[in-house]
């Protein structure tokens, strides 16, 4: 990792926490949200502010971690927090973040770091709001972290489909039927792939799973440090909306990885790192049938064979032709690969 301190607009320098038990204790999202028992994302919620410290505003779009987050004035945030609606963390965060600036330049306020994250879902943020956090992500002078929290839904309204909804998913809005197993056909968006491709002045986006949480605090951390508008995906497993026992969460999170459905990687000035259980795939791992994740899901229990093996050739797919494995899906022409290898 490159110094911190050779960035010239960073934030809060925000070293890496070496292991578990350097993890500080202080808590910024306590008790008093009502999500649901086993949900994944109110723990990305906790360790995300957990890394960010107290200097912290939150600001979050319409959805779960809204609504359930702060109901008839109860709320688990200790920090600073507003809500935005459902498409704008985008400009929450950049409004935010040039607000907080020209406060300070005016001798308005202290002049101090102050971290700004703004949260969205995967419904506001990578359908509805998508404009606004690719308008954020080019402004290089504010510094924020827009955080995705990809429950895979429209969770909060009773589990629509989403952008970000797996191929074959039963939803409210794709309900299998006899005339038609699989209403929902469409391949899910490659959101942090969309970010870091199309984003030069972005200069940090990586993707987590809260089953891998100092990994994930960690890059909390990274997007923070290193100044400019940065963006985190985070696949977050929901009982409610994925239809399963709220005891495997956790393990969910880890199948993602290890099938290879979720690689988690970070791309840091245009260097693609890869880290985890993803490394070890990367460097040969064999990956575990996508069918260990997707049959401990109730959402997919009216798969047959024919959708299991669909569902796994995609995925192999990602890895073994995309020009950088479960990163881009750009495939050069031979032509080019040809004039590529002669040059050098
Ligand atoms: C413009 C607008 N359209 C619709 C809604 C209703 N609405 C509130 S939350 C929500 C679901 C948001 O889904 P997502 O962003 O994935 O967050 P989740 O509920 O899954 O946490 C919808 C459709 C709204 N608040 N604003
Ligand atoms: S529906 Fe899913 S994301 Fe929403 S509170 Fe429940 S478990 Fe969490
Ligand atoms: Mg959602």
């Amino acid at each position: 990792m490159a110094e911190t301190t050779t960035f010239s607009n960073a934030t809060q320098i925000l070293e890496p926490f070496r292991g578990v038990k350097r993890v500080t204790i202080e808590e910024y999202f306590t008790s008093g949200h009502r999500t649901c028992q086993g949900c994944e994302s109110a723990l990305v919620m906790k360790l995300m502010v957990k890394a960010s410290g107290p200097r912290t505003i939150v600001l979050g779009s319409t959805g779960c971690m809204y609504v359930a987050n702060t109901t008839y004035y109860t709320t688990p945030w200790v920090v600073p927090w507003m809500h935005t609606q459902l498409g704008s963390s985008g400009s929450a965060a950049l409004g935010t973040a040039a607000g907080l600036k020209a406060l300070m330049r005016k001798g308005k306020m202290k002049t101090e770091p102050i971290n700004v994250i703004a949260f969205c879902g995967d419904g506001g943020g990578a359908d509805m709001g998508l404009g606004a956090i690719s308008a954020t992500l080019t402004h290089k002078e504010y510094n924020s972290l827009i955080l995705l929290y990809d429950n895979e839904s429209y969770a909060n309204t009773d589990i629509q489909l989403s952008g970000m909804t797996p191929y074959g998913a039963n939803t409210t809005f794709s309900p299998p039927g006899k005339a038609k197993r699989l209403i929902h056909t469409r391949w899910k968006k490659n959101m942090a792939g969309l970010m870091a491709a199309g984003h030069p002045e972005c200069r940090y986006v990586a993707t987590v799973c809260a089953s891998y949480a100092v990994e994930m605090m960690n890059k909390v951390r990274r997007a923070l440090t290193i100044g400019g508008p940065t963006f985190i995906h985070s696949l977050d497993p929901c009982p409610k909306g994925w239809d399963y026992d709220p005891m495997l969460s956790h393990e969910l999170g880890e199948l993602a990885i290890e099938t290879g459905i979720f690689p988690l990687y970070e791309v840091e000035d245009g260097q693609v790192k890869y880290y985890g259980k993803t490394k070890a795939l990367v460097e040969g791992r064999p990956r575990k049938p996508v069918r260990e994740y997707l049959l401990k899901q109730g959402r997919f229990a009216h798969f047959i064979e024919e959708d299991l093996e669909h569902f796994q050739a995609k995925v192999d797919e990602m890895w073994e032709k995309w020009e950088i494995p479960a990163v881009v899906p750009f495939r050069r022409l031979d032509a080019t690969k040809a004039a590529l290898s002669a040059k050098s």
